[in-house]
């Protein structure tokens, strides 16, 4: 199978955090959690997300059953927490843009959570490039094109692996078909952490 970082406008650096780096992380997104627990959001249409969900940043990304938004607060009617540090040097480093994101959306993965595909497009401009950063089990990731039938590529993410969708990618169809549990220590409980870092406008 061809991997997914051959599809223009996707970039994805292996192991760009070591293990410290990944462990520092970790320690900066549970504070981010203690002041803004996660969430098991839930679609417009009712169903509950197998994914559970908290942001820091200047807007958080939210769903309920009036729909999915940016919301400056989270839903218990807090401001988000600041991006850590270590979350932002990683933007700065690997996108080289003076502009620093609004939003880090915090997904974490239990055993058996999956992410459907879809695309992210609740954001206001789509010339700035998304940044994922993974953080414990390995996951199944796909990524087809920009219409829903196109044809999709799978790639396992690793912990520590950062991938950037930019250009052509930024609209592309994606999602989490599983994760492969016990894959990785840097959770003691296991799990995946993902990190997205957007520019909302
Ligand atoms: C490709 N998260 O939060 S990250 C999401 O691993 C999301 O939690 C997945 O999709 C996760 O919206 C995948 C990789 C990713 C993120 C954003 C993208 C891939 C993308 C935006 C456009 C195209
Ligand atoms: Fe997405």
């Amino acid at each position: 199978m061809e991997s997914a970082y051959e599809i223009k406008g996707v970039r994805l650096w292996p192991g760009w955090l070591d293990r410290p780096a990944q462990e520092a992380m970790v320690a900066d997104i549970r504070a981010v959690v203690a002041a803004a627990p996660l969430v098991a959001p839930v679609t417009p249409g009712g169903r509950q997300m197998s994914v559970r969900m908290t942001a820091a940043g200047r807007l958080g990304w939210v769903t309920d059953r009036k729909g999915y938004r940016y919301d400056p607060q989270h839903p218990q009617g807090t401001d988000w927490p600041p991006i850590p540090a270590s979350v932002l040097a990683v933007w700065r480093a690997l996108t080289g843009l003076a502009r620093d994101p609004d939003c880090c959306l915090v997904n974490f993965y239990g055993e058996g959570a999956r992410m459907g595909l879809h695309q992210d497009r609740d954001e206001g401009d789509f010339s700035f490039p998304v940044l994922s950063i993974s953080l414990g089990d390995e996951a199944l990731f796909r990524i087809g094109g920009v219409e829903r039938s196109d044809p999709t590529q799978s790639v396992w993410l690793r912990s520590g692996d950062v991938l950037l969708m930019g250009g052509p990618a930024r609209l592309a169809w994606h999602g989490i078909d599983r994760l492969r549990p016990g894959s990785s220590t840097l959770l003691p409980k296991g799990g995946r952490l993902n990190l997205t870092l957007r520019v909302v406008a």
